[in-house]
């Protein structure tokens, strides 16, 4: 069953149960689109969200997805 979760409000989250290719996480706030992102590997085993700099927004970092690998996150994970 899809879920969603929600980023981009003003406290970072950390998901613990992003299922890829089920789950999406869905934009929220200020505008943001996948573009805004950026995504950083953690040495634990997952991935840093974050808006980038761009003008619009200050880099903020938003959320963590919990053991997975920033290689299997990409547009197709967000709404
Ligand atoms: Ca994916």
């Amino acid at each position: 069953m899809a879920r969603s979760s929600k980023i981009g409000q003003d406290t970072k989250d950390t998901i613990h149960d992003f299922k890829d290719s089920t789950d999406k996480i869905h934009l929220e706030g200020k505008g943001l689109r996948f573009r805004d992102l950026g995504f950083a590997d953690d040495k634990n085993g997952g991935t840093s969200i974050k808006a980038l700099s761009d003008g619009n927004f200050s880099e903020e970092d938003l959320a963590f997805l919990s053991g997975i690998d920033d290689g299997l996150i990409n547009g197709a994970d967000f709404v």
